[in-house]
C-alpha cells in the first residue's frame, strides 16, 4: 500500500478519500485553492498545499501545480475524485510520466471512453448491448444520412463524439429536420469540444437511467457490484439515486453485471468504473462509461457493505481485488439524496455562511458532507454540499428513514434543496419506484 497520497479534489469527496486513507494507514496531502483553506479535509490531512486561486482553472484544474504538490510532499499517488481532472487522460498520463500513480484507469482507457464513438465501438465489440445505430461518424453525404435515419427509424438523436453527460446532443423527429440538425450539432460540437464529429442513434423516448458499478484489478480480475437507478434528474444533474434499481430481477442483474465485468477484462480496465445504460421495456442499452468514482457510489456501498474507495487505492497499489464475485452480496435498499446549496424552487446557487448544522443520524443513516457550523460555502464551485444516504431492509423502509433524516437535518444560513428532497420522498409515484428520466422535470413543471 502507498505511504502517502495527494487528494486532488475538494468538498465531500476529498473527505471521503481522506477517510479511506486513514483506514488503510495511508498519509494524506490535501491540495486546496485560496477559497478552500477552511475545508474540513484540509484540516484533517497530514499535509496541505495551496495550489492557486479560487477559480478551478487555476487550482483544481492546474496540472503542474498538483503534480508539484506530489513532488514537494514526496507522495506516491494521486486520487482525482470525481469531476475536475478525474477523466482527463492527459492528466493521468502526466501523473504517470512524473513518476506517480494515478488512482484510476490507464490514460488510453480514459481517452477511449472520453470519445463516445470509440467507447461505443469498444463496448459493442466486448458484447455490451448498445443503442441501435452503428456508431460511425456521420459524413457530409445527405442521402447516406437520411437513409441511416430511415433505417434506424425516427426519432433519432445526433450526439457529439466529444460530448457526454448531456452535452452536445440533439433529437430529430422528422426526415425534414435531419440535415439541419446534423449541421447544427456538428457546429456546436466543434465550438464546445474542438471536435465536430457526431454520430446517430435511435432516440429512446422514456427510458430509465441504470448504471452498473465495476471494479477491475491489474491481475486480470473484474467484478460487478450491481446497479444503481439514477433516473431522478433535472437538467442532467442527478438529484436522487438508489440501489438496487426497482424491478430488476436477480437474474437480469447478474447477467448484465457479468457482461460488464467481462467487458472490463477484455479491454484491460483498471480501477472503479461505471457502465451507464438506458433501460426501456426490459432492455439495457449502453450509452457511456465513467472512468472515475461517482458521486452516488455510497448507495452501492450500503447494499454490498463494500468500500469502493479503499478498493480503488488497493487496485492502484497493485493488489488483487479483495473479494470475488461470489463474495459480493446485496442486502436491502439504499437511497441517496444530494444536498445542494441552492434555492429549492428556482435552483439558483445559494453560497454563504452555514450558521447552524445538525447532522441527522439513526439506524441506516449515512451523511457524507464536509460542512460544519461556521463553514462558508464558496461561490466558485459546484453547489453540492453533501449527500444523505438511507439504507433499509426494503425500499419503503429506506424512504421512511430518509424522510426522518431529512426532517432532522438543519442547515441554517443558506438555502438548500432539502425541501425539494422532502417533496420527492413524499411523492406517490416515487414511492412506486421505477420512474423514467423525465419524471422529475415533469413533476417540477419543466417541459
Ligand atoms: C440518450 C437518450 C435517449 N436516446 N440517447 C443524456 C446524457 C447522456 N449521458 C446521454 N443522454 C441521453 N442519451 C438515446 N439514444 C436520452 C438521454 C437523456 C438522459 C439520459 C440519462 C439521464 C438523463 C437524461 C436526460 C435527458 C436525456
Amino acid at each position: 500500500m502507498f505511504d502517502k497520497i495527494v487528494i486532488a479534489n475538494r468538498g465531500e469527496i476529498a473527505l471521503r478519500i481522506l477517510r479511506a486513507c486513514r483506514e488503510l494507514g495511508v498519509k494524506t496531502v490535501a491540495v486546496y485553492s485560496e477559497a478552500d483553506r477552511d475545508l474540513k479535509h484540509v484540516r484533517l490531512a497530514d499535509e496541505a498545499v495551496c495550489i492557486g486561486p479560487a477559480a478551478s482553472t487555476h487550482s483544481y484544474l492546474n496540472i503542474p501545480a498538483i503534480i508539484s504538490a506530489a513532488e514537494v510532499t514526496d507522495a506516491q499517488a494521486i486520487h482525482p475524485g470525481y469531476g475536475f481532472l478525474s477523466e482527463n487522460a492527459d492528466f493521468s498520463e502526466k501523473v504517470s510520466q512524473s513518476g506517480f500513480v494515478f488512482i484510476g484507469p490507464r490514460p488510453e482507457t480514459i481517452r477511449m471512453m472520453g470519445d463516445k464513438i470509440s467507447a461505443k465501438k469498444a463496448m459493442h465489440a466486448a458484447g455490451i448491448p448498445c443503442v441501435p445505430g452503428n456508431g460511425d461518424p456521420l459524413g457530409d453525404d445527405e442521402e447516406t444520412n437520411l437513409k441511416m435515419a430511415a433505417e434506424i427509424g425516427y426519432p433519432v438523436i445526433i450526439k457529439a463524439a466529444g460530448g457526454g453527460g448531456g452535452r452536445g446532443m440533439r433529437t430529430v423527429h422528422t426526415e425534414a429536420a435531419l440535415i439541419a440538425a446534423i449541421s447544427l450539432t456538428k457546429a456546436e460540437a466543434g465550438a464546445a469540444f474542438g471536435n465536430s464529429t457526431v454520430y446517430m442513434e435511435k432516440f429512446l423516448e422514456d427510458p430509465r437511467h441504470i448504471e452498473f458499478q465495476v471494479l477491475a484489478d491489474s491481475h486480470g480480475n473484474a467484478i460487478h457490484l450491481g446497479e444503481r437507478d439514477c433516473s431522478m434528474q433535472r437538467r442532467h444533474q442527478k438529484v436522487v439515486e438508489e440501489a438496487p434499481a426497482p424491478g430488476i430481477s436477480t437474474e437480469l442483474r447478474n447477467a448484465m453485471g457479468e457482461r460488464c465485468a467481462l467487458a472490463c477484462r477484455e479491454i484491460g480496465y483498471l480501477g472503479a468504473g461505471t457502465f451507464e445504460f438506458l433501460y426501456e421495456k426490459g432492455q439495457f442499452f449502453f450509452i457511456e462509461m465513467n472512468t472515475r468514482v461517482q458521486v452516488e457510489h455510497p448507495v452501492t456501498e450500503m447494499i454490498t457493505g463494500f468500500d469502493i474507495v479503499k478498493e480503488q487505492l488497493r487496485i492502484a497499489a497493485g493488489e488483487p481485488l479483495s473479494i470475488t464475485q461470489e463474495q459480493v452480496t446485496f442486502t436491502g435498499h439504499a437511497i441517496e439524496c444530494r444536498l445542494n446549496a441552492e434555492d429549492p424552487v428556482t435552483f439558483m446557487p445559494s453560497p454563504g455562511l452555514i450558521e447552524q448544522f445538525h447532522m441527522p443520524g439513526g439506524p441506516g443513516i449515512r451523511c457524507e458532507t464536509h460542512i460544519y457550523n461556521g463553514y462558508k460555502v464558496p461561490p466558485y464551485y459546484d453547489s453540492m454540499i453533501g449527500k444523505l444516504i438511507a439504507h433499509g431492509e426494503t425500499r419503503a423502509s429506506a424512504i421512511a428513514r430518509m424522510k426522518t433524516a431529512l426532517s432532522e437535518m438543519v442547515i441554517d444560513g443558506i438555502k438548500t434543496n432539502i425541501p425539494l428532497q422532502q417533496n420527492i420522498m413524499a411523492d406517490a409515484a416515487f414511492a412506486e419506484g421505477g420512474q423514467n428520466i423525465h419524471y422529475l422535470e415533469k413533476k417540477l413543471g419543466i417541459h
